[in-house]
């Protein structure tokens, strides 16, 4: 199956059927891509393997998908492709994007001219978190692969208070390369434009800085902003409430906290898709659980009370679906309440099979890690014509139709 446009994207979940249609997938700044041509499908090799494979041969032309204009679209990205739908195609899911693969035809190397690595500072942001777990892992296994050099640091909580002061011993320490997911998107401009200004190159992973739009925005200085198209995850995640409930119904969503680009973005594409749906669908509330599942739970628990006829619940990240699911199970509301649940964790999966949730929707932060590490490793060899100032990582949508399946058993996120 073949997606004609973003706007068109249908993900076929199951029952769910994602169809859809709504509004630009492009909407916001940051992921000017998008809205340009899915077209594609890497259906076959969704994510497979952490995308980029610089390997040994070629040049780094980097991208081979993501297009190859700067803040461009992801050329052969994003591929919806449908899960196990009854009907329609069998693919898994939403595979977009190939994403950035150094690859046209080149050879990336991590060591420089004199024999020096590339010293690379992954900071994510949040430590012990699956999701930059799997990050960590994809980064590791690519400098590992082009000969850098990679140190891994991050703070105890998802909080630029603690993260500054992680990008400034980075700072002291003077590497070259500093890769981050930043954990609020004003905060961290002046700590990384320290970074900047002391020499050491910026690449964002997964959130983004400023608006993300690094070609034309107010901050432009960071090199690339890699990862998902959060917007566009938002309206995955929403259509498919609305689409379980006949476009009707009562909605409410579990977030982080406002100021974090990514779930700032799934709640702006979640509401989108909710306004969409018309007059009979309404958004109930949205609660700040500061990434952590308990307290999730407990905020979730008090909206059901109070909302007995609820239809949906969005959880914006792992910990916020977490705890949705858990209040949830508690409720005893398991499959009246249907959950679409972003991220991939073991634990999600264990609830999509149980019934508890619906949909399960899974980032590809292995090939953000890949990518930024190729990207850093590009910028020190000087070839920075291949690097592009937006790479769209694409999504592999799960739902109990196409679990089993080996794209939807590779992007279930490693905890360890
Ligand atoms: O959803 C991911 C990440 O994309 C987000 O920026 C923060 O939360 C996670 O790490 C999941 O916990």
């Amino acid at each position: 199956m073949r997606l004609h446009s973003w706007h068109l994207m249908t993900v076929a979940i199951g029952v769910w059927l994602l169809a859809s249609a709504c509004a630009p997938a492009a909407p916001t700044p940051p992921t000017s891509a998008p809205a340009a041509a899915p077209t594609t499908a890497p259906a076959s090799a969704p994510s497979a393997a952490p995308a980029p494979k610089p390997s040994a041969a070629a040049s780094p032309a980097v991208a081979a998908s993501p297009a190859a204009s700067p803040a461009a679209s992801p050329a052969a990205s994003p591929a919806a492709s449908p899960a196990a739908s009854p009907a329609a195609a069998p693919k898994p899911a939403v595979s977009p994007v190939a994403a950035a693969s150094p690859a046209a035809g080149g050879t990336v190397s991590g060591t420089l001219p004199g024999g020096r690595k590339v010293s690379i500072a992954l900071v994510v942001g949040v430590r012990g978190d699956p999701f930059y777990v799997t990050m960590q892992r994809g980064a590791q296994a690519e400098a590992d692969k082009i000969g850098a050099d990679l140190s891994v640091d991050g703070p105890a909580q998802f909080d630029p208070v603690q993260q500054t002061p992680i990008v400034d011993a980075i700072i002291a320490r003077k590497v070259d390369v500093l890769v981050i997911a930043a954990t609020d998107k004003q905060a961290m401009i002046e700590p990384l434009r320290r970074a900047n200004d002391a020499g050491i190159k910026v690449i964002s992973v997964d959130t983004f800085i400023g608006d993300g739009d690094y070609a034309g925005g107010p901050v432009t200085f960071p090199l690339s902003y890699i990862g998902s198209d959060n917007v566009q995850g938002g309206m995955i995640g929403c259509q498919a409430l609305l689409q379980a409930n006949g476009n009707k119904g009562k909605y409410y969503i579990q977030n982080v906290k406002p100021g974090i680009s990514t779930t700032d973005q799934r709640e702006q594409g979640c509401r989108q898709a909710i306004t969409a749906a018309g007059d009979q669908a309404t958004l109930v509330g949205v609660d700040y659980n500061d990434d952590s599942a308990a307290n999730a739970a407990q905020q979730t628990s008090a909206v059901l009370q109070r909302t007995p006829d609820l239809a949906g619940i969005f959880g914006a990240n792992l910990f916020s679906a977490e705890g949705a699911a858990q209040a949830v199970k508690n409720a005893n509301l398991s499959g009246t309440v249907k959950i679409a649940n972003f991220d991939a964790p073991e634990q999600a999966i264990a609830d999509l099979r149980a019934s508890v949730v619906d949909l399960v929707i899974a980032q590809k932060p292995a090939d953000m890690g890949t990518v930024a590490v190729d990207y850093a490793a590009m910028a020190m060899q000087g070839n920075t014509s291949g690097i592009q100032k937006r790479v769209p990582t694409g999504y592999v949508v799960i739902d109990r139709n196409n679990v089993d399946t080996p794209e939807a058993q590779a992007a279930i996120y490693k905890s360890q």
